[in-house]
């Protein structure tokens, strides 16, 4: 700690406006912010304003290596900071919504974050479903994982060493037994926080850091119903969907948008079959909506 009183530390955890950090003197304090910042999200390292051992506030970030975060017309909702790998949780079993992922992979796409997608609850008979409507994803290159949670955990083990993962998906695909299954330890822990919350339930609501080992971290997130990306303009979209990339720049319109533009590369990709109908339609209506609901430029 320096002589004024502040110490660095990691948020570990999320409430609002209100952080639990694992302060560099092995003490976790509940802080709040100080100054107009409060922007911070669970992975930050910050700097502490020492009030006691049990409370701070915190007056500093330092610069963010990545940050994932999703967001609608009217605000940004910062899911985690510092991560390495996103992993997106789905399972047969609620059903998932293929949007949804796609809107997961260009958030961590434009974040430049690594992906490994989960399919979970691996042994239901809808599974096999699952797995065919997954295939195109593992053929664009993003690496799956099926994984009976429940069961045995130990086939993601090697995939999450050395990363600070951050677990992302709708709700009931089984993020938090993930990390219950690595973490026995955790499973009070998230207990008690949901019980002193007083909702009975077992969801997650808040986004929270815990150390698998000496090398590796994991954060647990609330599940969503949606994943908006409107902090994407149909320039960045188009770079997120890993497909479109190597297409970008061979238009016949330096600035097309991809939507009904003559001589677009991707419609031409679509139409030879290189890049599939779904994925360009689920481009288009996340580029629309970002068009649509675009604020004017002197606001
Ligand atoms: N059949 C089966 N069920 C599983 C498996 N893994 C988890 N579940 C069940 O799925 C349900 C939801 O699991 P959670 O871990 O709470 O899901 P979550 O993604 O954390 O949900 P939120 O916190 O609401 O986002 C629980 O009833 C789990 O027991 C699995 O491998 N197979
Ligand atoms: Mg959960
Ligand atoms: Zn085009």
């Amino acid at each position: 700690m320096t002589s004024d009183g502040i110490i660095r530390g990691l948020i570990v955890a999320a409430y609002g406006r209100r952080f639990l950090v694992e302060c560099a003197d092995g003490i976790t304090r509940d802080c709040v912010t100080r100054g107009k910042r409060n922007d911070y999200a669970c992975g930050d390292d910050v700097a502490v304003a020492v009030q006691n051992d049990t409370q701070g506030a915190i007056n500093d970030c330092a610069p963010r290596k990545s940050l994932l975060y999703r967001s609608d017309q009217w605000k940004q909702k910062l899911i985690a900071a510092n991560v390495t790998q996103v992993v997106i949780v789905v399972a047969p079993v609620p059903s998932f919504d293929l949007n949804v992922l796609d809107c997961c992979l260009a958030a961590a796409g434009d974040a430049d974050i690594k992906v490994l997608i989960v399919l979970n609850k691996a042994e239901l008979a809808e599974a096999a479903t699952s797995e065919a409507v997954l295939a195109p994803f593992a053929a664009l290159g993003y690496p799956l994982l099926k994984l009976v949670a429940r069961d045995n955990i130990n086939p993601l083990r090697p995939l999450l060493d050395g990363h600070r993962s951050v677990l992302v998906g709708e709700s009931g695909m089984g993020k938090s037994t993930i990390l219950n299954q690595l973490l026995p330890g955790a499973a009070a822990q998230t207990r008690e926080v949901s019980a002193s919350l007083g909702t009975g339930k077992h969801t997650t609501t808040h986004a929270r850091l815990y150390r698998l080992d000496a090398r590796s971290e994991l954060i647990d997130t609330p599940g969503v119903q949606a994943f908006g990306v409107h902090h994407l303009g149909v320039e960045d979209l188009a770079g997120a969907f890993i497909e479109f990339r190597p297409l970008l720049g061979h238009c016949r319109f330096r600035d097309c948008r991809h939507l009904a533009e003559p001589g677009c590369a991707i419609a031409a990709a679509e139409t030879a079959g290189t890049i599939s109908a779904r994925r360009l339609a689920s481009f288009r209506r996340l580029a629309e909506e970002n068009l649509r609901l675009k604020r004017p430029d002197w606001e």
